[in-house]
């Protein structure tokens, strides 16, 4: 099945898993590790059934998602990454910011993703190299420096030691632009990058799942996307996802890369 064929069929699974997800209103929430590391049950069973019906469209894909420790080799082959609820704190407290994630690796890259915002009805997808697009308008990013630019950042709730450098990085950030943004889905926040709302991105580490699909969106609209160093993200590992306008995104991986 070619790329955009299977794109249409998917967005119709992951808006019903986006439907599921907004009618929901969370009855068990059991806590994986730690206060902040929330599962609930709609993220268990929207990931079982993107599963169930991503299995049955393409068969020979692989699976890596952030429930039930579905791991796979996303290095050799085809595998859907799925994030079923990126934003899980947002939606246990009510938020209403929360997205499902979907991408496909081909040999360890992405070349589809899409997040689906179920609250403000936004669809975000992308094919590599056919660009991104917004409930199908075109998302093309304009360059910006860093002085010019609202910061998206994720605080790393999973990872507390990296909370206090996330603080001085973000002080640093603070002497340069114009004001910071925490919003709780790191799809949601690359999504944001896409279609120019917010100027630059980072978070110290990310699982694949939170970036994989949007990572791509941002790139497809002509962000850049990187890791510390400035090198492509990898989807094995979770990694620090630096993103952003062209020269946004490289001043910003320098100031953090000063700031210890
Ligand atoms: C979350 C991200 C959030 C980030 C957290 C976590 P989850 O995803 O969307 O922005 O700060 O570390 O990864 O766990 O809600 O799917």
């Amino acid at each position: 099945m070619d790329l955009e064929t299977l794109c249409g069929k998917m967005e119709e699974t992951v808006r019903r898993a986006g439907a599921y997800v907004r009618t929901a209103v969370p009855q068990a929430i059991d806590e994986k590790s730690g206060h902040s590391d929330l599962v609930t049950e709609y993220d268990v069973q929207t990931q079982r059934m993107l599963m169930e019906e991503l299995s049955a469209l393409y068969p020979e894909a692989e699976f890596m998602g952030e429930e039930e420790h579905l791991q796979a080799d996303v290095t050799v082959g085809d595998c859907f990454v799925i994030d079923p609820i990126d934003g899980t704190a947002n939606f246990v407290a009510g938020y209403n910011r929360s997205a499902v994630s979907v991408a496909l690796l081909r040999d360890g890259q992405p070349v589809l993703g899409m997040v689906y915002h179920p609250w403000a009805e936004e669809f975000f997808s992308a094919i590599k190299g056919k660009g991104a697009f917004l409930n199908g308008r075109k998302l093309t990013l304009s360059d910006r420096p860093l002085a010019d630019s609202l910061v998206g950042f994720g605080s790393c709730p999973y990872y507390r030691d990296l909370a206090q450098r996330t603080t001085r990085i973000l002080g640093a950030v603070l002497d340069v632009a114009p004001d910071i943004r925490r919003m709780g889905s790191a799809a949601l926040d690359l999504c944001d990058i896409a279609a120019g709302r917010t100027g630059a991105f980072f978070e110290l580490k990310l699982s694949p799942w939170d970036y994989a699909a949007a990572g791509l969106i941002a790139q497809e609209a002509g962000a850049k996307v990187f890791d510390l160093q400035g090198e492509p993200l990898g989807f094995s590992n979770p990694s620090p996802v630096v993103a952003g306008a062209p020269s946004a995104a490289e001043e910003l991986r320098t100031l953090i890369n000063k700031t210890k």
